[in-house]
Order: C-alpha cells, then structure tokens, then sequence
C-alpha cells in the first residue's frame, strides 16, 4: 500500500516535470488561443512627435536634435526629414478621426519640448506649443479618447545638447521643470504619463553607435552609460514631482516605457547559452529596469562585467557609474506600471570580444543572431517572432514581481504602400494572441495593448522607406491624405470583440502536434496513477 502510494506520487512528480518541460518548449507551437481578454483592457495605437507633426519651426520652436540632425546630411537613408512628416500639426481633426473609427480606448502621442519651451528651460515657455497640445487633448476627450502621453521621445531641444545633452547631470533639473510644466498645464486632463520612451536607444543608437540624433559614436564604452545614469535620475526625479505634487488632485499615473527584445538562449539545452542569454537581458533590459523595477542600482551582472573590463584598461574606476545608497532609494519604485515596447527577437551565445575601443557592445560577453526560418519585415531588424512576446512578459513576470504591464508599442514595417497589408494582420493576430496566451494561460499582469503606429510617419534614420503605419500616408500629397489599411479594419474588429472569437466548427484548425503530445502523455500518466492506486 505503502510502496503504491509512493510510487504515484513519483509518477505524479515525473508527469508533472514532464509537462512543465513541454510547457517551456511550447511557446514556439502552442496552438493558436481563442478567448477575450479581461474586461477593461485598454486599447492604444502610438505615434511620437517628431515622426509625425511637422511644423518643425512654426510657433515660435525651438531647433531639437532631430531637426539639426536631419537638416545634416547625410545621415537619414532617403535624405528626408521631419519637416513636415505627417503634418499633425494642422490635422488634429484628421488624426482624432482616425482614433474614433478604430474604436481604441487611448492614444499614445509624445510632447515636442522645444515646442514647449524652446531652449529647454522655462526661460523659454511657448504658449502656441502648448496650445496645440491642448487642442490635441481636448479633441481626443471629446471623442471619448484618453491620452497617454510620452514626455520624451527623443527629439531634445538643440540647446540642451550643446551643453553635453544627456552626459550633462544639469539634465536632470531642466527635465524635472520641463515635466512640472507639461503636468500643470495638461495634468487636469491627462492621467497616462511616460517620462522617456526607449531609453535604451537612445543611449546606445544615439550617444553610443551613432545612428540616430545626435550622432555621437566616438566613446561608445562610456557616453552610454553616463547618459543612461542621467536618464535613469531625470526620471526618478520627474516621478517624485508627480507623487509629491500632482498625485493627490490629478490622480493619475505615471512610469516609463522600456524597450525590450526576447534574447533567449540559441541552445535551450546549453547551460552556457542560457547564461548568455541571460547576461544580454540583464545588459539591454536589465540596465534600466534594474533600478527602477527592482533594487534602485544595475544588474550585478553589469557592474561585475564592466568593473572588470575597466580594471583591465588600466582605470581606477568602472566605465559604469555608481549610485549613491541615497540615490538608490530615490529610484527604487519610481513606476506606477511597467511600460514595454516590443517588435522581435534574437538568439544568443556567448562571445569574447577583444574591440580596440572599450564598447558597449562587447562589454555583455553575447553574440545574437535569428533563426533562419523566421519571417523578415521593411526593417532588417525586424524578424517576426509572435512566441517571442509571450516569452519576454513572463520574464518581466518573473524578474520584476509581476508588474502591472502596458504594452505601449507593437508592430511590424514593410517598404509597399498597399493598402493590402496582410502580413501586418498576421503579426497582429499572432503577437495579440500571445499576449493573450501570457495573460490567460501564465498569469502575466498586462493591462493594455498599444499598436505602432497609427499612420505611416518618420522611421528616424530609415526616413520614409519603412512603413509601420495601420493607415497609409500620402508624403507625395501636400495634403498628407490618410488611408485605412486592411490592418486597421482587422484591428477594429479585435478591439469590438475584445479578442478572438471561436471558429465556427467547420473551421476549426486542427489541434498541433506538441499539444497532441502533452495530452497523451497526460492521458498515460492518469491512467497509470489509476491502475497503480
Ligand atoms: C521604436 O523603437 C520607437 O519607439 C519608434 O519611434 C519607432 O518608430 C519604432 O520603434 C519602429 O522602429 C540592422 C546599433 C539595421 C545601432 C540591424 C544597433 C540597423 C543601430 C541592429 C542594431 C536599428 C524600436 C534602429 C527600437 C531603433 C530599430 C530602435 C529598433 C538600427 C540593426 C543596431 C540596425 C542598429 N532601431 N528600434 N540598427
């Protein structure tokens, strides 16, 4: 009896394992999940300021990075810049019009701030700058549509930069006023804010490789990481203005957006790939979440690593800056949810490097690559990886305590301008419903979905080639006419059903093999369990 007992028990613990083994491994072929998402789930589609706007010297603005580093050539593939872009800024009506017949719940937009002040400081408050904002907002609460709304989204005032940009610490007082502006002056009516978008880009794309504004690639072991310490502060510091001053009337809230791609292990079964997956998490993610999400400091991974490397040049101190214990209290916590952005995926291994230059690049050990058979998109970046979503929620899951989550940026790009965008409504369809997968089936805290992007716009250093746009946009037409693209009437039609529907029965798809397995062996385990008891 005895013996029996504990016999089925052990098979009961190796079915267990067993199925906990598929699991992991199913991502990849998990059967597609009908099912709705929870009541209350938001619905977002995103644009920035700089990629859409236009009106790049119209009311008294000031010159941003991005206006001096596409007016210079020739750092933008097809020489274009954001002159006039979309020109949102005389298309209020048009843009909100847009929302309303997609039926989303929020729109993500970013403030221009040297729309709003135009050397950066409050010496240079500008009441047309605000006042379009304020025409946006209002507009979007008319028709039912709350904003959310991104402080910086990269385009800093010209001046600012011209002091040391982000590797000057003053940054984070002029962006705290900034923010206190932006909070009195729009707080009434916004209750959604995100301090940066991507900060890791731009740290490494701007101040470390130098592909996107201001172009700066001369120290790409050190200017990163100075400026992220700032960033890293400057948020912080515009969090605790909230907290302390807007809080209590506005009741809103407010975190920051983090860009974050799934680097899982190129070997599943290699101890060694799994480390360096790890590592280049910690190194992309990690770097900014770390202190914010969880212990106030970096990844110990990174301050070992680059402490190291920096010995090994021969410095006293590490590439790496420090924070104070007081600073580290400072920035525990500073979030109210956790904001994702995600588009694809790579695989990695572990690589030594021996650059000439100290580099951020090779300070993570990592070499990344992508999966052959995966599909490619506009952006030779972009490999679409639908499982790789729900893999890097439950990651934030398991790192960050489970955060309330808001995906504020999804999608794909292509270089066509048909309106026939069926690749986009299969990524749609195939991300969404992993992020379904990671709410229903994981327990993933995600509250909302944010599709980029609204319209074609300004793809930064790709200019106008790569189009991720749910509309197209005509920048032949000085009218800039917006067009409904198949993705945007599919995506509608998600958002009125809340998810995916069941097929009707002739329809169905067929259960897949990995499925098939797990439930045979499941089958055998019971019955075994049964004989045996
Ligand atoms: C968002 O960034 C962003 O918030 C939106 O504004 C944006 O419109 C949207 O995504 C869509 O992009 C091959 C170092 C070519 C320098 C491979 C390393 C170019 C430059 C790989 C690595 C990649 C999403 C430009 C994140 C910008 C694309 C950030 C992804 C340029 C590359 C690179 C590469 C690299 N990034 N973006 N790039």
């Amino acid at each position: 009896m005895r013996s029996k007992m504990s016999i089925s028990l052990t098979l009961v613990f190796f079915a267990f394992l067993g199925c906990r083994t598929l699991v992991r491994c199913a991502y990849q072929d998990d059967p597609f999940y009908y099912d709705k998402f929870p009541d209350g789930f938001l619905w977002s589609t995103a644009t920035s300021s700089y990629q859409i706007e236009g009106g790049w010297n119209s009311s008294e603005k000031g010159e941003n990075i991005w206006d001096r580093f596409t007016h210079t050539c020739c750092h933008i593939e097809d020489n274009s810049t954001g002159d006039v872009a979309c020109d949102s800024y005389n298309k209020i009506q048009d843009d909100v019009q847009l929302l309303k017949s997609l039926g989303v719940s929020h729109y993500r937009f970013s403030i221009s701030w040297s729309r709003i002040m135009a050397d950066g400081t409050n010496a240079t408050i500008k009441s047309g700058g605000i006042d379009y904002y304020n025409r946006l907002i209002n507009a979007l609460k008319k028709a039912n549509i709350e904003p959310m709304v991104t402080l910086y989204h990269w385009d800093l005032p010209q001046a600012l930069q011209d002091i040391g940009g982000w590797e000057n610490e003053l940054l984070v007082g002029y962006f705290n006023e900034y923010a206190r502006t932006c909070f009195k002056r729009f707080g009434d009516r916004v209750k959604l804010w995100l301090t940066f978008n991507e900060p890791f880009v731009v740290v490494w794309v701007g101040l470390g490789f130098g592909a996107h504004a201001p172009g700066i690639s001369d120290r790409p072991g050190e200017a990163p990481y100075k400026a992220a310490h700032t960033i890293i502060k400057s948020h912080a510091e515009a969090w605790h203005t909230y907290d302390n001053e807007f809080r209590s009337t506005q009741k809103g809230r407010i975190s920051i957006t983090l860009d974050s791609d799934w680097k899982g292990p190129k070997d599943p079964n290699s101890a060694d790939d799994k480390a360096a997956s790890e590592r280049a998490m910690q190194f992309k993610l990690g770097w900014f979440a770390n202190p914010i999400f969880k212990n106030g400091d970096y990844p110990d991974v990174m301050k070992e690593l680059i402490a190291n490397k920096s010995a090994e040049e021969g410095r006293s101190t590490s590439r790496l800056p420090e924070f104070t214990e007081s600073e580290k209290l400072r920035i525990k916590g500073t979030f109210d949810f956790f904001g994702l952005n995600h588009y694809t995926t790579q695989l990695i291994t572990t690589q030594y490097r021996s650059d000439k230059k100290p580099n951020y690049g090779s300070d993570m050990d990592a070499k990344e690559s992508q999966d052959p058979s995966w599909q490619r998109a506009g952006s030779s970046w972009l490999y679409v990886v639908p499982w790789g979503l729900r893999a890097l929620l439950n990651w934030i899951k398991d790192n960050y305590g489970n955060p309330e989550l808001y995906i504020t940026e999804n999608g794909v790009s292509d270089r066509n301008a048909s309106l026939q965008d069926d690749h986009r409504v299969e990524f749609y369809r195939n991300y969404i419903n992993n992020v379904l997968k990671a709410i229903k089936k994981d327990g993933c805290n995600v509250k909302g979905y944010t599709a980029w992007s609204l319209m074609d716009n300004f793809e930064w250093a790709a200019g106008y080639t790569e189009k991720f746009g749910l509309h197209y946009v005509d920048f032949s037409d000085p009218a800039r006419p917006r067009k409904a693209k198949k993705s945007a009437e599919f995506y509608k039609q998600l958002i009125k059903d809340n998810g995916f529907n069941a097929p009707t029965s002739a329809s169905a798809p067929t259960v897949g093999p990995r499925h098939r397995a797990s439930s045979v062996l499941f089958m055998v385990v019971t019955l075994l369990v049964k004989f045996l008891m």
